[in-house]
């Protein structure tokens, strides 16, 4: 009998031990939501050579260029790693509140460095993307991570349309906002100012996001000794890669960095390898209507607010209000573990 018990009990063991590895083993599946763009150009390659990830949807948001051409762009990065299979959908046309502010600057007159890819051989799917968001989460409940690296527009729209969807994400990993001043202006970073409004839902939907800020990614640079290593492989994607890299490289040079912010890759390598990131749980608000500090996400490093009552003539503290945090906010990256991942996935490509 004793025998049998330990015989049974091991047996249990290693089912468990057996389900975790196959928990372990089963990709993520993850929704892109995009605004290609040089950085987003990367973050899809990234994630689409990545076998911890199942990539089952790119949606396309205006940001760095306007739909239209970040759709084509999108579909052309789809085809040049051969994956006509993956629904590539376009959204909204414009930021819910605002005009659209593209950044042709940063990125190039295409949004791709200038660089021409071959026409794409993939056709753009029909659905409008926040219904395609919508119809994979309610697909796959609490298997689905989303990725925003544009402005939040398509993520508000999804999660206005459907509320029902919040608890059924299983994340939704932000690229936008900083916790110690912005990229645009002294305040605000680049995807919140194009559309806070949208940001603002998207932070106060009721989930956890996970807030992938500028600030991380201008200390998570791609330098030009990374660009060697790229050059010394050839195949189709490393090239434009390096390419990309190349041209990212060069324009912040102009402004001073010694490498370019990897903004929206580090998003991504997120999900595939927490430990490239440390985060902390914050309460974060997005000013609409600061007068110096519209899109700026307001941290709250201590998780709670003065309660200041008036009395009299003027207002006492009265003790503190906790606040829930809604961020998981990140603080450091491992620039190199993460770049070296970049890199060995890009590689051979
Ligand atoms: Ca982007």
């Amino acid at each position: 009998m004793k025998r049998f018990m330990v015989l049974a009990v091991s047996l249990i063991v290693t089912l468990l031990f057996a389900c975790n590895n196959a928990v372990a083993n089963t990709p993520q599946r993850v929704i892109i939501d995009t605004d290609p763009g040089i950085d987003d150009a990367m973050a899809i390659l990234l994630a689409l050579n990545s076998p911890e990830l199942k990539v089952e949807a790119l949606t396309v948001v205006p940001g760095n260029v306007d739909g239209r051409q970040g759709l084509d762009n999108a579909l052309k990065i789809a085809s040049l790693a051969g994956r006509c299979d993956l629904p590539v959908a376009g959204g909204a046309q414009h930021p819910l509140n605002q005009k659209l502010v593209t950044a042709q600057y940063w990125h190039g007159k295409n949004g791709l460095a200038g660089v021409e890819l071959p026409a794409s051989r993939c056709k753009a799917d029909s659905r409008f993307g926040p219904d395609l968001i919508i119809e994979l989460v309610h697909k796959y409940p609490h298997q689905v991570t989303l990725i925003p690296v544009g402005p939040l527009t398509n993520i508000a729209l999804a999660v206005s349309k459907d509320p029902s969807i919040v608890p059924l994400v299983k994340d939704v990993v932000i690229m936008g906002g900083s916790i110690t001043g912005g990229n645009v202006n002294g305040a605000a970073e680049a995807n919140i100012y194009g559309d806070p409004e949208a940001a603002s839902i998207v932070f106060n939907a009721g989930w956890m996001v996970t807030m992938i800020g500028s600030d991380v990614g201008e200390r998570t640079l791609i330098t030009r000794k990374h660009l060697t290593d790229l050059q010394q492989a050839h195949g189709p994607q490393t090239d434009f890669i390096a390419k990309l890299a190349d041209f990212y490289i060069t324009r912040s040079e102009k402004s001073g960095y010694v490498g370019a912010a990897m903004y929206d890759p580090l998003a991504v390598a997120t999900v595939i390898d927490p430990a490239v990131v440390t985060l902390k749980d914050m309460h974060v608000d997005v000013e609409t209507r600061g007068e110096f500090t519209r899109g700026e996400t307001v941290a709250n490093r201590m998780g709670s607010d003065e309660n200041n009552v008036l009395h009299g003539d003027h207002f006492e503290i009265d003790g503190i209000i906790e606040l829930k945090p809604n961020a998981r906010v990140c603080l450091a990256s491992n620039a190199e573990r993460f770049l070296q991942l970049f890199i060995s996935r890009i590689k051979g490509k």
